[in-house]
């Protein structure tokens, strides 16, 4: 199939998103653009990226696990569990959809979909702007789900980094959530926990 150009994703993500998701997936796409542009990677897979990493949020749970069940990927025990609201699985469902629906064949973009909920140890860049930009964006008032004061100190300082220094803001946004998860007893995805693993060993390693 062909790919959809960029206004047609977006009219499209306008139709089947929620106003509030819809308004964010904008934020995604305009902020990844910005951040493509600083660090050099390809601005509009970076607008494709955005707008299309959400896409599946708005599925139930059956049908996010039956489009990813349908196009043979594997579900992690985290993706099976929390089938009332399942966070991580809309990531995996949105690739799935991107391509099917969407046309969208370029692998990085996949992958920088499905991979924008638990980041992954080396991230192409495009991977590393997806993840950073869904944290940041400027309709973001808190860290995600949560509404906590020095919250809004800790986005500035993740705000920041992510124009400075991509690994540095990755270590730092992974720090938070699985602050965030623990404080509330959430259920970790272990890809969550070995990609914070992963790049503040290398980020000690730079430094020392
Ligand atoms: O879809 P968004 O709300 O824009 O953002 P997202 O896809 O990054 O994350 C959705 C939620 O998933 C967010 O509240 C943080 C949470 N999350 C990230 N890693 C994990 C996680 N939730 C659980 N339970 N376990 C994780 O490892
Ligand atoms: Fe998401
Ligand atoms: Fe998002």
């Amino acid at each position: 199939m062909k790919t959809l150009n960029l206004a047609k994703i977006r009219r499209e993500m306008e139709k089947t998103l929620e106003p509030k998701r819809y308004e964010h997936t904008l934020s995604v796409a305009y902020t990844a653009a910005n951040l493509a542009a600083v660090h050099g990677a390809d601005i509009e897979k970076a607008l494709i990226a955005g707008m299309l990493h959400d896409c599946a949020k708005c599925l139930s749970y059956k049908k996010q696990k039956n489009l990813c069940l349908k196009y043979h990927f594997q579900l992690t025990q985290t993706e099976k569990d929390n089938k009332d609201y399942n966070p991580v699985l809309h990531a995996k469902a949105g690739a799935v959809l991107a391509k099917e629906k969407y046309g969208v064949k370029d692998e990085d973009i996949l992958n920088a979909i499905s991979y924008h909920t638990t980041g992954r140890p080396q991230m192409s860049l495009l991977e590393k702007i997806i993840y950073i930009a869904d944290y940041i964006e400027p309709g973001r008032k808190h860290t995600k789900g949560t509404m906590e004061r020095s919250e809004a100190d800790e986005l500035t300082k993740a705000r920041q980094a992510a124009f400075r220094d991509l690994d540095e803001a990755l270590v730092f946004i992974l720090g938070n959530t699985l602050a965030y998860l623990k404080g509330r007893s959430y259920q970790i995805d272990p890809m969550t926990q070995v990609t914070y693993d992963y790049y503040s060993s290398r980020q000690k390693g730079r430094i020392e």
